[in-house]
C-alpha cells in the first residue's frame, strides 16, 4: 500500500450544532470550533471532519443543503470558515467537509427551477415522474419511513426522494448536475480543504429502469436496500468524481459505504480506488431488524469482537478502513457495545484501546474521549432526530406501548450522539451560557473534559496516551501498516489479537466485568499500554481483571 500523508493521523468528527456554542445562541458554531482548536490538538488530533455546516433549513440538521458555496449563519460566516481553515493550518491540522450530493434541500434555487420548469434544465436535475392518481412510480420505502415520492409543487409530478422529503435526489444519470457537483468539490479544495467525508454515496445509483418490489412490510413498501442491491454502475459515477477532483488535489476522501459488495472493495478503496479509505458500518450493522430498531437484537462483547475481525480481514491489504465506534448517526459506542450496567472508565478505556489499535484511521466522534454516554429521555418531546422520530412511531405501530416505544429508540437514537459536548461542570455542560438547542445529558457534571484534563488516569487520558502510542515512531509502522491477526479468536468475551509488522504488538482486553486468565504466547518485551496499575503474571498465565486491556511488545 502506497503511503499516503492521512496513514498515521488521527481523526475527530466534530457535530458543529452541538460543540461549542460561542455567542450565546444555544446552537454550537465555527469560532467556537476555532476557540477548541488547542484542546484538539493537545489530544493529538491530525484531522476534523465537520458534518454540515452549509445553508440548510436543518430537516435533517444539515443534510439537507441549500447552498453549497457558503455556511449557514448559525454556524457563522465564510470568514470564519476561512479562519478555522487558516488556524487549523497552523496547527498542521486538515479540515475535511461533509460532501453530501445525493440529495440537495427542497429549498435549493435548482429545486425551485425544477418547480417552476419541471421539463427545464432543472428538471432534469432531479428525478420527476407524471402523477398518476392511486399509485406510486415506486414502492421503496424512505430511510425516514414513508414512501420516497412526494408531489412536486405547482406541478403534476412527484419527485424522489430516498431520505426526507425536504431532501430531493439529485439525479446522478444527468452529467450536467454531476459537472456541478464536481465543481463545488473543487471550489472547496482550493480552500484549502484537506477532503472530504461523503454522505449516502452508496444511494446515487438506483437499479434501472425503476420499477418496484415486493413489499416487505404492511405499508406495501419495501426497504431501499432491495432496489439498491440491484444497482449496476455506481463505479461510472465515483471514477469520474475521483478524477475530476480528488486525484487532482491528493486530497482525503472517506465514503460513508453501507452494504457495499466486498468485490466492490479494491474499486472503492484499493490502490487507484474512487476514495482514500471507507468506514465500514459491520458491528452498527450488527443486529439491526428489517422490521425496525423496535426488533433489534443486542450485541455481545464476542459478537462485537467477531464484526471487528471480520471488517479488518474483508479489507486485508486492500485499502485503508476508517474505524469508528460511534458517529452523529448511531449511539455512543459505550452504551451500546458494553453491557448494560457495565459501563465505567475501565470499560471505556478497554473499547477505546480495541477499536483504536484497529489496522486503519481511527475516528473519534465528539465526546467520545471522554466517555459521553447515551441520554435517557424522559418523553418523546425531548427528541429531535427525524429518523428517531419515524423508528418511534413504527415501534407503536408494532403494538408497543409509548413507554416501551420510547425505551427502544431510546437506545438507539441519532440525538444520543447529538446532545451538548460536555465541557464543564458549570451550567449547560460549559457548552453555551443561552439555551442548547438540545438537552444536556445531566451526567455533565461528573462527564465533562474539564474534570479529566488534569487526571492522568481520566478517559481523555487514556486516549491521549493511545494516540501517542499510534504516533511513536518505534511502533508507528506496526500499528499503521501491520498486519492484525486474531489471537485466541474463540476465548469467550475476550478479545485480543496480533499486530504485525516490524514489531509485533499484542492487544489483550478481558471484555467482561469478571475477570479472567489468558495464557501469553511467550515472554513479552514491554508493557505499551495498561487500564490498570497491575498486570499480574505467573509463568505466562496472565490475570486479567474486569475491563482490564493491556498492549505489549513481543
Ligand atoms: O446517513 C446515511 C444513512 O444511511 C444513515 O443516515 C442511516 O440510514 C440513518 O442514519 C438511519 O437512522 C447520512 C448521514 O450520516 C445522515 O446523518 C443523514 O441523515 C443521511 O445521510 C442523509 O443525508
Ligand atoms: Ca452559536
Amino acid at each position: 500500500m502506497t503511503k499516503k500523508w492521512w496513514h498515521d493521523k488521527v481523526a475527530y468528527q466534530i457535530y458543529p450544532k452541538s460543540f461549542c456554542d460561542s455567542n450565546g445562541d444555544g446552537i454550537g458554531d465555527i469560532p467556537g470550533i476555532i476557540s477548541k482548536l488547542d484542546y484538539l490538538q493537545d489530544l493529538g488530533v491530525d484531522i476534523i471532519w465537520l458534518s454540515p455546516c452549509y445553508p440548510s433549513p436543518l430537516a435533517d440538521e444539515g443534510y439537507d443543503i441549500s447552498d453549497y458555496y457558503d455556511i449557514d449563519p448559525r454556524f457563522g460566516a465564510m470568514a470564519d470558515m476561512e479562519k478555522l481553515l487558516e488556524e487549523a493550518k497552523k496547527r498542521n491540522m486538515y479540515i475535511l467537509m461533509d460532501l453530501v450530493v445525493n440529495h440537495c434541500s427542497d429549498e435549493h434555487e435548482w429545486f425551485k427551477k425544477a418547480c417552476q420548469d419541471p421539463d427545464g434544465k432543472y428538471g432534469n436535475f432531479f428525478y420527476l415522474r407524471d402523477k398518476k392518481e392511486g399509485e406510486l412510480p415506486t414502492n421503496w420505502r424512505s430511510y425516514f419511513g414513508g414512501p420516497v415520492w412526494e408531489d412536486l409543487p405547482g406541478t403534476d409530478k412527484q419527485y424522489l426522494h430516498v431520505f426526507h422529503k425536504k431532501q430531493p435526489d439529485l439525479n446522478w444519470e444527468n452529467p450536467k448536475l454531476r459537472e456541478e457537483v464536481y465543481k463545488n468539490i473543487n471550489w472547496w479544495l482550493d480552500k484549502g480543504l484537506g477532503g472530504f467525508r461523503i454522505d449516502a454515496i452508496i444511494n446515487i445509483k438506483k437499479a434501472l429502469p425503476f420499477r418496484s418490489y415486493e413489499p416487505d412490510r404492511k405499508d406495501g413498501l419495501c426497504n431501499i436496500q432491495t432496489m439498491l442491491k440491484e444497482a449496476k454502475g455506481i463505479g461510472e459515477f465515483l471514477g469520474e468524481m475521483r478524477d475530476r477532483t480528488f486525484k487532482n488535489y491528493d486530497a482525503f476522501s472517506v465514503g460513508e459505504v453501507f452494504n457495499e459488495k466486498p468485490e466492490e472493495i479494491p474499486d472503492f478503496i484499493g490502490e487507484n480506488g474512487y476514495f482514500s479509505s471507507m468506514f465500514d458500518f459491520n458491528e452498527t450493522i450488527f443486529g439491526t431488524s428489517e422490521k425496525g430498531w423496535y426488533d433489534a437484537k443486542p450485541i455481545t462483547p464476542d459478537d462485537y469482537k467477531r464484526c471487528c475481525f471480520e471488517s479488518q480481514a474483508k479489507i486485508g491489504d486492500i485499502g485503508f478502513l476508517s474505524n469508528i465506534i460511534e458517529n452523529h448517526d448511531e449511539p455512543r459506542g459505550v452504551s451500546r457495545y458494553i453491557p448494560e450496567g457495565e459501563c465505567c472508565p475501565q470499560s471505556k478505556k478497554l473499547l477505546a484501546a480495541l477499536n483504536f489499535m484497529l489496522r486503519g484511521l481511527p475516528f473519534i466522534y465528539q465526546g467520545q474521549e471522554i466517555g459521553m454516554e447515551n441520554v435517557p429521555f424522559s418523553s418523546i418531546d425531548e427528541v429531535d432526530d427525524i429518523s428517531t422520530l419515524d423508528e418511534y412511531q413504527v415501534a407503536l405501530d408494532a403494538g408497543l406501548s409509548p413507554a416501551d416505544a420510547l425505551k427502544v429508540v431510546a437506545k438507539f437514537s441519532r440525538d444520543n450522539a447529538r446532545t451538548p459536548m460536555q465541557w464543564s461542570d458549570e451550567a449547560n455542560a460549559g457548552f453555551t451560557t443561552g439555551k442548547p438547542w438540545l438537552k444536556v445529558n445531566p451526567n455533565y457534571t461528573a462527564i465533562n473534559a474539564k474534570s479529566q484534563l488534569s487526571d492522568p488516569d481520566s478517559v481523555r487520558s487514556f486516549y491521549k496516551k493511545l494516540i501517542a502510542l499510534r504516533k511513536n515512531p518505534e511502533y508507528k509502522e506496526t500499528v499503521v501498516y501491520g498486519a492484525l491477526e486474531p489471537y485466541l479468536e474463540d476465548t469467550h468475551n475476550l478479545m485480543a489479537y496480533y499486530r504485525k509488522g516490524d514489531k509485533t504488538l499484542l492487544v489483550i482486553g478481558n471484555y467482561q466485568m469478571e475477570a479472567q486468565a489468558v495464557e501469553l504466547p511467550s515472554e513479552y518485551k514491554k508493557v505499551l499500554l495498561n487500564n490498570d496499575a497491575d498486570l499480574a503474571l505467573e509463568g505466562l498465565t496472565l490475570k486479567l481483571k474486569g475491563y482490564q486491556v493491556i498492549i505489549l511488545e513481543m
